[in-house]
């Protein structure tokens, strides 16, 4: 059966020998719900031509008429009275079934070095980001000492004086690492210097430029910046509702535009982790263990907890790909 979206033109054609030209037949949709339960129908009329007629429509604007939320709307029972008895017969009634809008969720996690050791090996080395579609976000701290920090923007008491009104440099920072500094787009803003683009703006393909073809080493010599990416990578698919995909990118807005405060420690913030976890939970998907701060168990979390919720992929597990082996010259 071929499938189609709400947004699509759609139309409802019979054979109609009783009629003459002009005359009119009984049309009649009913929008369902995912159980085919109804949620609401449509009675009108259409005219008969050449012992024929035509119904189109697009199922979008029939439920916006019927004040039906569309993403309600799974299936549409459309039917013409072509013999006009008033009777559902045989051959005059079609059942529709919509596919329903996903979006692809791509979560990131570069694993702590195996040499790794101190904070690191405790699994606070790594990273993990996330894209919602083509759209990229992360979050990690920022330590640098060209910008000014406006604590109205960050809504963080940065320079910890008891309010929120002032604009710093990270020297007015007390004790600034990764305790405690402004949140950035960790990943994102170095793709996005390197691109001379907006770091709001970076897409998945640039993320994944950057973390599996560009060196991880700066070379002094030639002066080119490593990427700092030598653990394990991992990337985790799953698909989510449209619907709640446009949330999640509401989210990670918001999060740009109030970039808050970094902290490992999470009564004082959030890192890496705990964002991309707190942006999952917003639109529902919180079966992760949320004791779990560390790349490593948000990849074994996301491996044996998380399901795509979209109808078509509904309760598949995520597929988990490796896209970068851990560097074999790095030492702690
Ligand atoms: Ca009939
Ligand atoms: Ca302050
Ligand atoms: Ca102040």
């Amino acid at each position: 059966m071929s499938k189609y979206t709400l947004k699509d033109n759609l139309k409802l054609k019979v054979d109609a020998h009783n009629f003459k030209d002009g005359e009119s037949i009984k049309v009649r949709l009913t929008l369902l719900d995912e159980n085919k339960k109804e949620l609401g129908k449509k009675e009108d009329k259409a005219k008969v031509q050449n012992k024929k007629a035509i119904y189109p429509f697009i199922t979008e604007d029939i439920a916006k008429s019927l004040s039906i939320k569309s993403e309600d709307v799974i299936y549409v029972k459309g039917w013409m009275d072509s013999d006009g008895d008033d009777k559902i017969g045989y051959n005059e009634e079609v059942l529709i079934d919509f596919i329903e809008e996903e979006v692809l969720i791509t979560v990131i996690v570069e694993l702590p070095h195996s040499k790794e050791t101190g904070w690191g090996a405790k699994g606070l080395a790594g990273h993990t980001a996330m894209a919602i579609g083509d759209r990229f976000f992360d979050y990690g701290p920022d330590y640098d000492t060209t910008k000014t920090f406006d604590e109205e923007e960050y809504l963080a008491d940065l320079n910890q004086d008891g309010d929120m009104d002032d604009k710093v440099k990270v020297n007015d920072i007390p004790n600034i690492g990764f305790k405690f500094a402004p949140g950035r787009p960790w990943w994102g803003e170095a793709i996005a210097k390197r691109l001379k683009k907006d770091a709001t703006k970076v897409i998945l393909s640039e993320a994944f430029y950057f973390i599996t073809k560009l060196p991880w080493e700066s070379n002094r010599r030639t002066m080119v910046q490593g990427t700092n990416i030598y653990g394990t990578v991992y990337k985790i698919e799953f698909y989510v509702k449209k619907l709640q995909a446009d949330k999640l990118i509401k989210w990670w807005e918001d999060r740009y535009k109030h970039l808050k405060v970094y902290s490992v420690e999470p009564w004082k913030g959030e890192q890496c982790t705990t964002t991309v976890k707190e942006a999952l939970a917003y639109v529902g998907i919180d079966d992760i263990d949320w004791n779990t701060l560390t790349p490593d168990g948000i990849l074994e979390d996301l491996k044996t907890e998380i399901k795509s919720t979209s109808r078509q992929h509904k309760d598949e597990k995520a597929k988990i790909t490796l896209i970068k082996k851990e560097a074999k010259n790095w030492k702690p």
